[in-house]
């Protein structure tokens, strides 16, 4: 699973990604073609609190992938810029980290000269929208042919994809169309892979001096995120790349200073992952305690599996508590005298933050 920062050119897409990823990456404006890629850990305080209770040599928390797609210009859906290029790598990613500049610096140009979040939004949406109406367009003469010769599934194809043509005619994404789709339309729509059908979070880098996020641009993209189905977090690139810099001492420091109990970018690396549909189980023993991403809504086996793909075709049970248990009972041990110790079967649907033993046979 990975995540996609996408935004105009300039907007501060390759500090939010050096920042996630803790890279000195150079943010020199550089607008090229090949995407960066990296891994990032996703802060979970929870690790921390199983530490607390279970002595461990290492900690392990999970990850996501990450990439810093180029700025996306006016146009590229015709081909403008690296047009193709950038909407390619989109296409690939599984949710969208959509930047957008709300400070305010004389030092810094924009390609549209002043600040408006709102419209900078709505370019980028655009040429997602005009990318996907082209698919579209193309997806409907081809079912066209194929349902006359009676193909049922083409049918079907059919009407999904005049339903979302008549989306995309009003300028309005495909995320928005996704809850009135029954789950095969969902799983159907899926498969093609549609930019502006894609999860997304808008992310607010805001000035230093409005960490809240409380002046007038902030509060613009907060509405329209929640107006157009989508999310918000906002973060100051520019301080949490500061913040990076410091060692734990200082920057425990700096944070209480400006009032923070974790840096904004701990918040936006959660919303990230949750936005890609995942959430984490544990396991946790003398040699490590780790956070294991799942998809939301897997079963026992599948947790399972992530470990080691036998473990899946071996599941026979697993037990489980939760971190609130462990704090509650102080060991595992005094989970299992007290009978809290859950065991559960191969139809157990993984619930966030469940901790694990799997038993299987190999
Ligand atoms: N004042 C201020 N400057 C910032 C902030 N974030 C980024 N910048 C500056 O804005 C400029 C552009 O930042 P980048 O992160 O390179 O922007 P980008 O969106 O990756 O740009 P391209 O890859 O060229 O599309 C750099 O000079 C950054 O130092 C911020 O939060 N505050
Ligand atoms: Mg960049």
């Amino acid at each position: 699973m990975e995540a996609g920062i996408v935004g105009l050119p300039y907007i501060g897409k390759t500090a939010v990604f050096s920042a996630l990823t803790a890279l000195r990456t150079d943010t020199g404006g550089s607008s090229s073609a090949k995407p960066n890629l990296a891994i990032v850990q996703i802060p979970d305080p929870r690790l921390a609190a199983i530490n607390h209770h279970i002595e461990t040599q290492k900690i392990v928390p999970a990850t996501m992938q990450l990439v810093d797609v180029a700025g996306l210009v006016v146009g590229a859906s015709k081909g403008e810029g690296l047009g193709n290029k950038f909407l390619a790598h989109i296409r690939n990613v599984d949710a969208i980290l959509h930047v957008v500049r709300c400070f305010e610096d004389p030092d810094v140009p924009h390609i549209n000269d002043t600040i408006d979040p709102i419209r900078d939004i709505d370019q980028v949406e655009t040429e997602l929208m005009l990318a996907d109406l082209e698919v579209v367009e193309n997806s409907i003469k081809n079912a066209q042919r194929k349902a006359r010769t009676g193909e049922k599934e083409a049918k079907a194809r059919l009407e999904l994809m005049e339903r979302c043509e008549a989306q995309l005619s009003e300028g309005r994404t495909l995320r928005g169309l996704m809850d009135d789709l029954n789950s095969e339309q969902q799983k159907l729509l899926k498969s093609f892979a549609m930019l502006s059908a894609k999860p997304t979070l808008f992310v607010a880098n805001v000035s230093e001096d409005d960490l809240e996020g409380s002046n007038d641009h902030v509060q613009r993209v907060h509405k329209y995120a929640t107006d157009h189905g989508g999310q918000m977090v906002s973060v100051c690139a520019k301080l949490e790349a500061e913040l990076g810099e410091l060692d734990e001492t200082e920057r425990t420091e700096m944070l209480e200073g400006l009032g923070l109990t974790e840096p904004a970018l701990h918040v936006l690396a959660r919303a990230a992952y949750h936005l890609l549909g995942l959430q984490s189980f544990f396991t946790a023993g003398p040699k490590e305690i780790r956070a294991w991403p799942v998809a939301i809504g897997s079963t026992a086996p599948q947790a399972a599996g992530t470990i080691h793909t036998d473990f899946e075709r071996g599941f026979i049970r697993v037990e489980v508590h939760t971190v609130a248990n462990l704090e509650e009972y102080k060991s595992e041990q005094a989970i299992k005298s007290a009978g809290k110790l859950r065991v559960e079967g191969k139809d157990y649907v993984m619930q966030d933050g469940d901790v694990c033993h799997f038993l299987f046979n190999v």
